[in-house]
């Protein structure tokens, strides 16, 4: 693309050369992210946008209403309506290996308090590897089909999911309503002849069958979604208006018949022995099934065993994906470089000549920690035979699913002569600090806490990623962006950025890459956020160790901002009544409980939090579904041995009823749960004047609920 110098034009031709560049590029935006056909390259847009921003920059006056500058090309996404899903669409835990399946077989054993030799039925069935979509029938027609999202909130894709053929529009004598939950794939023929066709038009190639399915549903025009072949199997349902069935697999069989498409290699299995056979039989026949499958998926098959399992916070107990070995392949490894986390921990990660691994490019891997390179393990026991890993070597690298590739060996026949042994660094390389090394911990940490550029900037990140503040707009590039310039230096800048850069002489408008309709638009998703789950707050604050599960914990626990702030004071020395009660919560250990009043208790931290709070309107802990339960909000202790169920189910049947369950009688307890042989706790509450009913007195309690 060749420009005569912007200097050379007079401002009617300017003016001309404008009102041309805004009609292409808005052509090319659409071409790109709607139409899914993109007529120019990447490079030639970009040259198109540096062309127009040169002439607005000579020729202020003629910037037009539309120009392109102002214009971010938005993502497909942002065209659908959200749907909040009924029932949410959760994941699955995963297991490696045969050992992972028999730890799962055995945790449903105990939870359930089945013997090691009564028999349990489990479905196996094939893990497609495409998206999740829900489809929600009411009176026999499909009234919504949903992606999945972040498993609470999906994207209304019904228009296009009318579109699959495989996707009964009616149903006859089906439940009033209806949820049925599948993948949506591609097969590897249509994909080869789809990416074959883009490629005829110039088009972007589809980097696996994944990619496609998911490109080509997330589409705003139906009738691209409709030119594509993709294809549809039901697994599972959310909400329904009367059971399908009371096993798994008669449930699949009603869905079935209802024509619906389940995989054909689904078996019913009892025990684990006959599961691994399967997986074996489902793993050899991986490369003739014409789709990609990436692991295969058991479930408890008997309803009642699964409601009775219930879930943890994002999985059920009663499934697991046991995934396929990860893909394997051979490249040097280039440089060693290392980053510094949100909590100080310098990560090592391999920089690696590019090497295809199951279809996608890879130049990074993961290298764990120091002993890791070193070739040792945390417990001081020897890894690949004790090999270190130096820069220059040949490493065999893989990924097993989603995850960041990992280093897994080293070949020292290839190692050149000249390779040192690298040397883990005991400053921080982002600001000299010393880094360190505490007992027991595997990881090398930097000392310099918010001083240190890495450290914020990385905890700015983990503050707008998706499962915390999740600000439209706002991703770990802006954030970057940002830090450099001082515009944020702390979550709570980020709030004040309308007021520092919405008008006066640094505007957001006039940075490079944004404009006015943007600049709103990133000012108004950040005052979207200001309103804030409890949880979601906690979780944010990216306090080492407390993860999102743990910060729902705490959540539901305190209930709103104020009781976990003086909880956490209340906790400062480590010991009395609110650091019991806080270590009382099932999920919390005493490690992440010191974390979390360490990092509450400390002077620069706590300033930044209440900063940011003082921005926020935290909404409290929304408890679960609680009408007509009688321990909602109340601590309940199980203590002595229950016979009807094990410690496990009576303690998650609790929670589900809204209940704190506590480890240790205190004062706070309301209800003290004692089987026979209950000892101290069952004294102590009789001291403290605190209602006891043993299990049969608990089950009267809580039935019907
Ligand atoms: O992500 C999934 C893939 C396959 C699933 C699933 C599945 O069944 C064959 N089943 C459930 C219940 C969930 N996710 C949550």
């Amino acid at each position: 693309m060749a420009f005569s110098s912007v200097d050379t034009l007079d401002e009617k031709e300017a003016g001309a050369e404008l009102a041309r560049l805004a009609d292409l590029l808005a052509k090319a935006n659409a071409a790109y992210h709607t139409e899914d056909n993109p007529f120019i390259s990447d490079a030639e847009y970009d040259a198109l946008k540096a062309r127009n921003a040169e002439l607005e920059a000579r020729f202020p006056q003629l910037k037009r209403p539309d120009s392109p500058s102002d214009t971010v090309g938005a993502a497909p996404s942002d065209g659908f309506a959200k749907v909040t899903h009924e029932i949410a669409m959760l994941s699955l835990s995963n297991g490696f290996d045969q050992s992972d399946i028999e730890d799962f077989d055995q945790r449903i054993r105990k939870f359930l308090g089945l013997g090691t030799s009564a028999r349990l039925d489990y479905t196996a069935e094939p893990k497609i590897d495409g998206l999740s979509l829900s489809l929600r029938y009411e009176n026999g027609a499909l009234v919504q089909a949903a992606t999945r999202g972040d498993g609470s909130v999906g994207e209304n894709v019904t228009a296009n999911a009318r579109t699959i053929s495989d996707i009964p529009q009616t149903l006859t004598d089906a439940p009033d309503v209806l949820e049925v939950r599948g993948e949506v794939y591609m097969s590897h023929e249509d994909f080869d002849a789809l990416n074959q066709n883009q490629k005829n038009r110039g088009g972007k190639l589809f980097a696996n069958p994944r990619n496609a399915a998911a490109g080509s549903l997330r589409q705003l025009d139906p009738e691209i979604t409709r030119s594509r072949p993709l294809k549809f199997f039901a697994y599972a349902w959310g909400a329904l208006s009367e059971p399908l069935g009371e096993t798994q697999t008669a449930s699949l069989a009603r869905l079935n018949a209802l024509g619906f498409v389940t995989n054909p290699m689904t078996r019913l299995c009892a025990g684990t022995a006959e599961l691994l056979s399967h997986y074996t039989k489902i793993e050899q026949a991986r490369a003739t099934l014409g789709y990609d499958i990436d692991g295969v998926v058991y479930k408890v098959d008997d309803l009642s065993f699964q409601r009775r399992l219930g879930f943890r916070s994002t999985t059920p107990r009663w499934a697991i994906a046991h995934k396929f070995p990860a893909e394997l392949a051979w490249t040097r490894l280039e440089a060693i470089d290392i980053q510094v986390g949100r909590t100080g921990a310098m990560s090592p990660v391999a920089r690696l000549h590019p090497v295809t691994v199951g279809g996608v490019v890879v130049s990074n891997a993961t290298l764990h920690n120091e002993d890791y390179i070193a070739g040792k393990d945390n417990k001081g026991g020897t890894i690949r035979g004790g090999k270190d890993i130096r820069v220059g070597d040949w490493v065999q690298v893989y990924r097993a699913g989603d995850v960041i590739p990992k280093v897994a060996d080293v070949d020292l026949s290839k190692r050149p002569k000249d390779a040192t042994p690298f040397a883990f660094p005991e400053t921080c390389p982002q600001c000299n600090s010393a880094a360190i090394r505490e007992e027991g911990d595997a990881v090398r940490r930097c000392t310099g806490g918010l001083i240190c550029p890495a450290q914020a900037v990385e905890k700015l990140k983990h503050f707008v990623s998706r499962a915390a503040f999740d600000i439209e707009g706002l991703g770990s590039k802006q954030v970057e962006q940002f830090y450099a310039d001082g515009w944020i230096k702390e979550p709570a800048d980020i709030f004040l950025l309308r007021e520092g850069f919405g008008s006066g002489v640094r505007q957001l408008k006039n940075r490079e890459g944004w404009g006015e309709k943007s600049a709103s638009n990133l000012f108004d998703a950040i005052d979207d956020k200001r309103r804030i789950s409890l949880g979601r707050l906690i979780f944010a604050l990216g306090i080492r160790h407390v993860g999102e599960a743990a910060s729902n914990l705490l959540a539901q626990h305190y209930g709103s901002f104020a009781a976990f702030e003086k909880a956490m004071n209340d906790a400062q020395e480590l010991c009395g009544p609110a650091w019991e009660d806080l270590i009382g919560i099932d999920g919390v250990g005493e490690v992440m409980a010191t974390s979390l009043v360490r990092s509450m208790g400390q002077p620069a931290e706590r300033g930044s939090i209440d900063r940011l709070v003082a921005q926020l309107d935290v909404q409290d802990a929304a408890r679960p579904k609680l009408e007509g339960s009688p321990v909602a909000g109340k601590t309940v202790v199980f203590t002595g041995t229950l016979e009807k169920m094990t410690r496990a189910e009576a303690k998650a049947r609790a929670e589900a009823l809204g209940a704190k369950v506590s480890g240790s009688v205190s004062a706070k307890t309301d209800l003290l749960v004692a089987g026979p042989g209950a000892g101290s706790k069952a004294q102590k509450a009789a001291q403290l004047g605190i209602e006891t009913l043993d299990e049969d007195g608990w089950l009267e309690l809580i039935a019907g609920i």
